[in-house]
């Protein structure tokens, strides 16, 4: 119930300083009753006060009084910056439940933003694409999309059906009048809805990248650098190196960015014809990872010769999107067909290796104002259908009918239009005390 006022930590536990948050219009009543002094006169200001139950004093911190409309949920809102020892914290949520008000379920408090309209869906959708981002680049659409990058270019596309849809109305109205020009201009208003969602569309998939990230797979024979290489790549000594062949045994996962990318790379076990048994499973890892890979880096030892093990991942390898990398050009010279050549010793090589993997998985430029979510991408293709089922039809009525569905589907994406479930679906994911 939105006039329920709530409550919840917003910072992880184990840091200097905890805040608290609390929602509604019990927010001022509250304040009175926990702190040491009505700070409620002095809003937006943090203030220096005694947090106290019935027993006594709960905790020194600062609290800030934020009176609606100009705040988050676009309540009336309280937070309090008390220590953030879980102990302190407990306390303070125990306090604060004594005054009636509830903890906030996950999202909440941008759920309640959103239904006090102050931010469309697409901005509240923004805020954990802010918090979970892993990649600059994937940190920037998600700004833009809190900021409406999304929500101005689907309201563009509303704007034009829903001047069709106008004309259409008019026509079925006034048929005289009006039924020549609804006809006239309404092939052009579907194919100019049509190319933008078509746009739109293809924003989502050039940009695959910023939403889902690529998967890397190093893969090569025993003993080449795999395990380096992914340790250069990440900077610091993730994976065992060792002299012997045979060391990785496992896969190993790890997140990484470059260029701002978001990528997960995947060290892998060296393939080769073995009769040990770890060794073996780890191979056929080794090699169901290589299948899955967005981009395969092929590694290769360029301090010897290729052998039949080199030669049969090439084949293996071949149809993949795939980067031959020759490592230790530190002791070797550039002497053999490979992509580039690198030491992931020395790092020589490297930064033109990072450069090859971004333009095999992103050639354009990413557009950070790309539709990112997989939500909005599902309705814009339902908002599609709709317009195609509209250029069919021939009856007036039964065009403005499947205009009006795609406008719904395109409403769900800033929420102008949405289903109580699935917006509680959408919540559901958000942490607590956002
Ligand atoms: N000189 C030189 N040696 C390297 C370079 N990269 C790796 N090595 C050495 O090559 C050996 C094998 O390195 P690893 O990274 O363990 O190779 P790997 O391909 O992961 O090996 P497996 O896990 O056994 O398949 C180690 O002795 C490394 O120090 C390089 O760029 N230059
Ligand atoms: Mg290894």
């Amino acid at each position: 119930m939105i006039n329920e006022t709530i409550y919840a930590p917003s910072t992880a536990i184990g840091g200097a300083i905890a805040i608290i948050r609390v929602s509604g219009s019990r927010s001022k009543t509250i304040s009175k009753e926990i702190f040491s002094k009505d700070i409620t006169g002095l809003p937006n200001r943090l203030c220096y006060v005694l947090l106290k139950d019935g027993e006594g004093i709960v905790d020194a911190c600062m609290g800030v009084f934020l009176p609606a409309p100009h705040t988050y949920t676009g309540e009336d809102m309280l937070e309090i910056h008390c220590h953030g020892g879980a102990m302190t914290v407990q306390s303070v949520l125990k306090c604060l439940s004594r005054t009636g008000a509830r903890p906030a379920e996950n999202g909440e408090f941008t759920k309640r933003a959103f239904l006090n309209g102050k931010m469309d869906l697409s901005q509240a959708e923004a805020v954990m694409d802010i918090i979970n981002a892993e990649a600059q680049q994937s940190l920037k659409a998600a700004l833009l999309q809190h900021e409406g990058s999304v929500k101005r270019q689907i309201e563009a596309v509303e704007g034009i059906l829903l001047n069709t849809l106008s004309g259409i109305d008019a026509a079925i109205d006034y048929p005289e009048e009006a039924e020549a020009d609804a006809y006239a201009s309404l092939g052009e208003s579907l194919d100019t809805a049509t190319d933008e969602i078509n746009r739109l569309l293809k924003t989502g998939r050039d940009n695959r990248v910023l939403r889902i990230g690529v998967s890397l797979a190093i893969v090569g024979k025993p003993n080449v650098g795999k395990s380096s290489l992914l340790n250069a790549l990440l900077g610091r000594d993730r994976a065992i190196v060792t002299a012997a062949a045979g060391t990785t045994r496992d896969t190993i996962e790890e997140k990484l960015s470059i260029e701002g990318i978001p990528m997960r790379i995947v060290d892998t076990a060296g393939i080769r014809a073995c009769s040990d048994e770890a060794e073996s499973i780890g191979i056929e890892r080794a090699k169901q990872v290589l299948d899955s890979a967005d981009l395969v880096l092929l590694v290769t030892d360029g301090s010897e010769a290729l052998d039949s093990n080199d030669s049969q991942l090439m084949s293996m390898t071949a149809r993949k999107n795939r980067i031959i990398v020759s490592n230790k050009a530190d002791i070797c010279k550039a002497d053999r067909d490979a992509d580039v050549y690198v030491s992931a010793k020395t790092g020589v090589g490297m930064d033109e290796l990072k450069s090859l993997i971004v333009g095999r998985i992103a050639p354009n430029t990413t557009d950070c104002t790309a539709i990112t979510n997989e939500r909005h991408l599902r309705a814009l293709e339902c908002a599609l259908v709709g317009i195609e089922a509209a250029k069919e039809a021939c009856q007036l009525d039964c065009i403005a009918t499947d205009i009006r569905e795609s406008l719904h589907h395109l409403g769900s994406i800033t929420g102008t239009d949405i289903d109580e479930k699935v917006l509680d679906k959408i919540f559901e994911n958000f942490c607590v005390g956002k």
